[in-house]
């Protein structure tokens, strides 16, 4: 049984070691230069695969993207036609929750606000409202959005979800669908998005839906947090709606062209907050760990678990 990397942007010999210190017996191979014999390849460990470099594998079983979000797996041309199975692990999940508590801290908590006093030598606190009177809204409420929902609600905040699917957590509020996406943007002042990048989330954080967000929150204009996909912003539209004060201020953590363009407004905007797609790095060890054990479960006979959906796109 052997296993190929075939991994983009990432160091790929970081992903290698971390799995022989699991498994030092393991045969690895890597693309594009030690692939070997390609009939002998059982499984394939992806992030950001070229088109066309996980073809020719007659023998292989599953693909297994190295991250949760699988836009760019699908988006790299035909795959062959085995499960392909996405991240869903406590350590990046972890790391995510910790992003969005972090980001909606800063904004509740007008920390930028304070920043600028400091520099100013200001002894004087803004106006704070307490957690309970801010009501934040989580688009995409699946793994991720959960959690961090979960974390929010337990500091105070009002939290909602909004996800294709009706979700229960103890609460939370959930809204559904496309039918609902107005009246969950209407009582949400903090607006974070955990969205996957499909062609139904493609655009979908723009001025249109900007202008829907509430604006009578203690917190005054809304704020946007977005960890999700990068294609789901309109960064033109970003820019106009802080500039018109439709947005009171964002944190973005993923962009239309990643790395973000040297010219891009968003670098120098004082109303941004600006993070290198690293709300949730992919630990090597963690999602190695996880990988091995799903390997595991699936030469047992069991079923693989967190299989995407390509139907869906996520
Ligand atoms: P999940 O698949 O568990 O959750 C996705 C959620 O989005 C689900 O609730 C789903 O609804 C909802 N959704 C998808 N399409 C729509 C739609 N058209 N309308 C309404 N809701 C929709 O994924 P995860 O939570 O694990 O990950 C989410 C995304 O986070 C990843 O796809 C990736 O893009 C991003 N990510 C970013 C990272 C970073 O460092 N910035 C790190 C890791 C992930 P339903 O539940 O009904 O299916
Ligand atoms: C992921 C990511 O999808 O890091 O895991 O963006």
């Amino acid at each position: 049984m052997a296993l190929l990397y075939v991994i983009k942007d990432w160091d790929a010999d970081a992903w290698l070691g971390a799995m022989r210190a699991l498994n030092p017996g393991i045969d690895l191979r890597s693309w594009p230069d030690a692939v070997g014999r390609a009939e002998e390849i059982r499984y394939a460990l992806a992030w950001r695969p070229p088109a066309g470099a996980l073809h020719r594998l007659a023998n292989l079983q599953v693909i297994f993207s190295l991250g949760a979000g699988v836009d760019s797996l699908l988006a790299g041309g035909e795959l062959p036609p085995v499960p392909i199975v996405r991240v869903v692990d406590r350590n990046l999940t972890m790391r995510m929750s910790e992003y969005v508590v972090l980001h909606v801290l800063l904004h509740h908590r007008r920390q930028r606000i304070l920043d600028g006093q400091q520099q100013r030598r200001q002894w004087r606190g803004p106006q704070q409202p307490a957690a309970c009177e801010v009501r934040v809204g989580i688009l995409g409420f699946g793994h991720l959005g959960q959690d961090a929902g979960r974390r929010l609600r337990d500091l105070g905040f009002q939290v909602a979800g909004w996800s294709r699917s009706r979700k229960h957590v103890r609460g939370i509020q959930s809204f559904a669908g496309a039918g609902e996406l107005k009246a969950f943007l209407n009582r949400t002042e903090i607006l974070v998005s955990l969205l996957p990048l499909t062609p139904g989330t493609h655009g979908i954080l723009n001025l249109a839906l900007f202008r829907e967000l509430a604006r009578d929150g203690r917190l005054g204009a809304p704020i946007l947090i977005n960890a999700g996909r990068g294609k789901s912003q309109v960064e033109a539209d970003i820019v106009a709606a802080l500039d018109q004060g439709i947005l009171q201020a964002a944190t973005l953590d993923v962009f239309e062209t990643e790395p973000l363009p040297p010219e891009s407004p968003l670098w120098s905007h004082p109303k941004v907050t600006l993070t290198p797609h690293n709300a949730a790095d992919s630990d090597p060890g963690a999602i190695s760990r996880y990988v091995l054990t799903q390997i595991r479960r699936f030469e047992a006979g069991a079923p693989l678990q967190n299989v995407v959906d390509r139907n869906q796109g996520y």
